[in-house]
């Protein structure tokens, strides 16, 4: 019986560790666009550092990756109001693979990510980057 549950965890432990892109801060992110999510949907950056982001857009529409400014969130969806509270953004063409950087802000905390293509964000096309200090 305990033989069985140490194998359990063990094998709980090579998947979790297994997963990539989660809990620790990386300067070098994937993710992929579909209609309508991005995944993964959760990253973790160092702040101020240069990140490099690779999206590849394997649906059939555009979508774009906007970060939020800290503290703002969009709400019904995403519209002219939330222009102004854009930190950075990319779009992708539906076969579009791009790799672009960006510098991770430099404060602290949970960044909204969104696609800004109406309806998307209604879709559940969001996620968040979580930016720790380096
Ligand atoms: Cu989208």
């Amino acid at each position: 019986m305990k033989k069985s549950i140490f194998i359990i965890l063990v094998v709980l432990a090579l998947a979790l560790s297994a997963c990539g892109g989660g809990n620790k801060p990386s300067t070098d992110l994937k993710t992929e666009f579909t209609d309508f999510a991005f995944t993964p949907n959760t990253w973790v950056v160092p702040a101020g550092q240069e990140i490099t982001l690779t999206v590849t857009n394997a649906g059939a529409v555009i979508h774009e990756f906007v970060i939020m400014k800290l503290g703002a969130t969009v709400g019904d969806d995403f519209g002219d109001e939330d222009e102004d509270n854009i930190y950075w953004e990319v779009e992708a063409a539906a076969g579009q693979t791009l790799t672009v950087t960006f510098t991770a802000p430099a404060e602290p905390g949970e960044y909204q990510i969104v696609c800004g293509t109406e309806g998307h964000f209604v879709a559940g096309m969001l996620g968040s980057m979580t930016v720790v200090a380096p």
